[in-house]
């Protein structure tokens, strides 16, 4: 096993901006957006000084992987984004199996497959969950969209693949799928859909562009979503962007997303029914190619009444949330509750600790340069584990 280290909250603030201006491809999204100057609540960034034993990389035989689940025998399934789900052994260090009965995805720009998650009632039936940027054909040919499927899990085949969910409109372009897949113990679930880079349908309740949606598992609509006048039934909030990170809270069934906003401008929501978050409208930050200043703003400001604070938000860096989860484990007690946020930029796992719906700390931890944390899942075994873009599987433990 390869051992790699890291330690949290390194690096200066210039080598963070070189690296973020040289990952920098597109502009228009914190997916792969430029890193700022540090912002003021964090902690300064300085040069490493130690190695850090409790990140261990499991494995950097992946590629572009995007979400990961854990089976009940311990093995983790692993979706990768070129439209590949493997399942590693529970050490994470092979792959054994490479599943067939996929879909074809849209594996262009931030496309392809993206989250997977198990059945809560896997072990009496083996269904799982998977979202993925859907290519159109016929009149659709050369647009995309999120779409969300199931099948159930034999060997390594996947059965009975339907799609259950298909995000509309599909669109041009390979920006802002989302997309993130949290159960509720109602067994219905949501999902998370980004805004496909378009700005105004995250407010256009006839698209569910730039949604949260509440669907159960066979795709029907539960008859207990919000009610929001002229919305598509689905919708459970709005005025999102990019929502790449969601976790169910532990005991209850709040749900809790991380979004990519602009620059500057990422957050942690905590979602409420028919909520409307604010994006293009309302939001922290400014548009990417804006120069940073006070002056600059999204839409009409930073917040107004009507639209719902982010629980958290970076400004001015943006660190570019990816997947999250509320740390359950008996690894780190001194943890327990405590959300925990990958970041594309900065490349760090973010800790934040909360009381009640306020955050009360906020830090970064086990920065490793150039690597993006693009999933992160918490292990049978109470450790913590991430995917980043560049391969790895990363346990994190004591
Ligand atoms: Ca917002």
């Amino acid at each position: 096993m390869k051992r790699k280290i890291i330690t949290g909250l390194t690096l200066s603030t210039l080598v963070i901006l070189l690296w973020a201006l040289a990952a920098c491809g597109d502009r228009g999204s914190s997916d792969s957006g430029a890193a700022r100057s540090n912002s003021t609540d964090e902690t300064q960034a300085t040069e490493p000084t130690s190695v850090d034993p409790r990140y261990v990389v499991l494995s950097d035989r992946l590629v572009r992987p995007w979400g990961l689940a854990f089976l009940q025998d311990g093995r983790i399934l692993v979706t990768e984004k070129r439209g590949r789900m493997v399942i590693l052994s529970a050490e994470g260090t092979t792959v054994q199996e490479a599943l067939t009965g996929l879909p074809a995805v849209a594996d262009a720009s931030q496309g392809g497959l993206l989250d997977v998650t198990l059945d809560p009632d896997f072990t009496t039936d083996p269904w799982i969950f998977w979202t993925y940027a859907e290519p159109g054909t016929g009149a659709e040919l050369g647009l995309a969209g999120t779409a969300v499927a199931r099948g159930r899990l034999i060997g390594s085949s996947l059965n009975d693949v339907e799609v259950i969910y298909r995000q509309k409109p599909k669109v041009t372009g390979g920006g802002h799928f989302g997309s993130r897949i949290a159960f509720r113990s109602d067994r219905t679930l949501y999902v998370t859909l980004g805004e496909r880079q378009k700005f105004t349908p995250a407010q256009d309740l006839t698209t569910t562009l730039g949604k949260v949606i509440r669907i159960n598992r066979d795709g029907s609509i539960p008859p207990d979503n919000p009610s929001i006048i002229g919305s598509e039934p689905e919708i459970f909030s709005y005025g999102h962007r990019n929502p790449q990170g969601a976790a169910i809270r532990p005991g209850g069934d709040e749900l809790w997303v991380s979004e990519q906003g602009p620059q500057g401008g990422d957050e942690i929501n905590k979602i409420v029914a028919g909520g409307n978050y604010g994006w293009p409208v309302v939001s922290y930050g400014c548009n990417y190619g804006d120069p940073v200043s006070d002056a600059c703003h999204i839409g009409g400001g930073v917040h107004a009444p009507n639209y719902i604070e982010p629980v958290s938000y970076w400004v001015p860096v943006s660190m570019a949330p990816s997947g999250m989860i509320f740390y359950t484990g008996a690894g780190f007690p001194q943890w327990k509750g405590n959300l925990f946020v990958g970041a594309l930029v900065g490349t760090a796992l973010w800790r934040v600790e909360l009381n009640e719906d306020q955050e009360v700390l906020r830090e970064r931890l086990f920065f490793e340069p150039n690597e993006r944390i693009r999933d992160v899942g918490q292990g049978p075994d109470g450790w913590i584990y991430l995917l980043t873009d560049s391969g790895k599987l990363v346990q994190i433990r004591d």
